[in-house]
């Protein structure tokens, strides 16, 4: 029997937020754990812009962006109803998204990695960032999770950048105000399914015995 195959990586935010919407879906795939400065030829052939994740289907096509593998898996199986946001339509959702993986993404890159950029200040990305921070603060005053009463989409497709950006200073974002943000935070994190998603495994290599998950 064959199963997708998920080219992953254990601390990418994109390849973690896929991973969270296969084991909602209880989709059963062969995990393979990417070490980003050493990929694999055959995830390079089946998607040459050679980010993670990469999704292969039973009849070969490829999935290379994280938000439409977890649509293709939600549309698999959705026991959650992760698609059906409690308070919001679908095009919100889409939307909040949107603006995590756009704006938000590229202020967080700057924020964490200042090095890597020639003349960024740190402190300015943070406080643009902080516009999208106070956002989803202000949402979670009014309920649980970004869009309801009970998690969606978008509260698993953003988290994993929420939680690298707490993580940029940790001493500083529990200071913060944004004490809303902090508790959601905190509960998906001590959830059992974030702790299945973060389990470790070996870099895999061509050849090796599949490993296949849950
Ligand atoms: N838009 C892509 C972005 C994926 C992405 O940028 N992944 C990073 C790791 S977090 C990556 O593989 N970068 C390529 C590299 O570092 O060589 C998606 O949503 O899947």
């Amino acid at each position: 029997m064959s199963f997708p195959v998920l080219y992953s990586f254990r601390r990418c935010p994109y390849a973690m937020r896929t991973r969270l919407a296969f084991w909602s879906a209880g989709i059963t795939c062969e995990l393979r754990e990417v070490v980003l400065r050493d990929k694999p030829i055959s995830m390079i052939n089946y998607s040459p812009k050679a980010s993670v994740p990469v999704l292969v289907l039973a009849q070969g096509t490829v999935i290379d962006e994280s938000l439409d593998a977890m649509i293709w898996a939600l549309n698999q199986s959705d026991p959650d109803h992760w698609l059906s946001p409690s308070f919001a339509s679908v095009a919100q959702m889409r939307a909040l998204i949107e603006i995590n993986d756009g704006e938000f993404k590229e202020h967080l890159d700057r924020y964490k990695y200042a090095d890597r950029y020639v003349d960024v200040d740190p402190d300015h990305h943070r406080q643009e960032a902080e516009r999208l921070i106070a956002e989803l603060n202000a949402r979670l005053a009014a309920h649980e999770f970004l869009l309801g009463n009970r998690p969606c989409l978008a509260d698993f497709a953003i988290m994993p950048f929420i939680r690298q950006f707490a993580n940029t200073d940790r001493a500083w974002f529990d200071a913060t105000q944004y004490t809303g943000l902090q508790t959601w935070l905190a509960g998906l994190l001590a959830s059992q399914l974030f702790a299945s998603v973060m389990m470790k495994y070996p870099q895999w290599h061509a050849g090796d015995q599949p490993t296949i998950v849950p």
